[in-house]
């Protein structure tokens, strides 16, 4: 598929996807999020696609859901169609792991998105902000659900009914992002970041990735059983008899995916 909305390289196992809607500061209109979830598609279909990374500009990692595309729709309009869902159900399916590479603006849709991602690494220019109350909504797609999760009430609430931005340092006191960097540096950190992951085993890394998530939406106790039980069947791969006989040997394993 031609992209128009995002621009997509893959190397080294690694599918990078870049936001392109310079205009527009990536405001995340359908065509966008509907091209993301085709690029995620494929690059879980890829067997040379191991990790993905999404990214914006340097200004903007994304300035929201696309303003102008929502001001004059009805309540019908976005109920009846379920607005952006099918689209987040796109990038949230993908088993791959997905780093979202945060640079300048992540606000509304833009933080949210950056939030379906299984980590956030930031430039120290990056912003993060819920500011759907100044338009007279609140957040929609993990805004004010995600968000908690991951900061806390206090932050959350501060952030969403406040509508402040959130800069790169307290982003990552708060646990919204796992690290920052100079912005000059952001990809080549994010990029590294996803090559060391697809040098593991994709098994375990699949794994993990399930787990951590469902220990989100789990009460502990089947958060932890369920993790057990991923752990044990992990024994079931010849990549754990690699994993642990080349420790054992004192040599770099080789994963087979198997
Ligand atoms: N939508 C559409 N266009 C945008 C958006 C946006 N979210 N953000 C920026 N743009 C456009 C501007 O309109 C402008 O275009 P033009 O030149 O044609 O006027 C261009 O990008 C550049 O923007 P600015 O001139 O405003 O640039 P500044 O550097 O002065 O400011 C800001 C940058 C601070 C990022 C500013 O543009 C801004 O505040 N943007 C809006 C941020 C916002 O409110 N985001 C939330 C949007 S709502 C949302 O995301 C809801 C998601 C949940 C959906 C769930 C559905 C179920």
């Amino acid at each position: 598929m031609a992209y128009k909305n995002i621009v997509v390289d893959i190397e080294d196992y690694v599918c990078l996807i870049r936001l392109n809607r310079p205009d527009a500061m990536n405001a995340l209109n359908l065509d966008l999020l509907q091209e993301l979830g085709v690029a995620l598609g494929e690059a879980q279909k890829n067997d040379k696609v191991r990790v993905c990374v999404i990214t914006g500009s340097e200004k903007a990692f994304a300035a929201g859901a696309d303003v102008k595309m929502m001001a004059e729709k009805s309540f019908v309009d976005v109920f009846a169609s379920d607005l952006f869902t099918s689209e987040e159900a796109a990038i949230t399916r993908v088993r791959k792991p997905i780093i979202a590479a945060v640079s300048g603006y992540a606000l509304g849709g833009g933080c949210e998105l950056a939030m379906m991602c299984d980590f956030i690494i930031a430039a120290d220019s990056a912003k993060f902000g819920q500011p759907e109350v100044n338009l007279g909504v609140m957040p929609g797609m993990g805004g004010s659900a995600r968000l908690t999760k991951l900061v806390g009430r206090a932050k959350a609430m501060d952030m969403a009914l406040t509508g402040r931005m959130m800069g790169a340092e307290e982003a990552e006191r708060s646990g919204l992002v796992s690290r920052v960097v100079p912005a000059k540096k952001l990809i080549e950190e994010a990029v590294g970041a996803a090559r060391k992951i697809a040098e593991k085993g994709a098994l375990s890394v699949m794994a993990i990735k399930e787990s951590v998530n469902r220990a989100d939406e789990m009460p502990l106790k089947e958060a932890l059983l369920f993790e057990r039980r991923l752990f044990h069947a992990l024994f079931a791969t010849e990549d754990q008899k690699e994993g642990m006989n080349a420790f054992m040997e004192k040599r770099e394993p080789q994963f087979r995916d198997r």
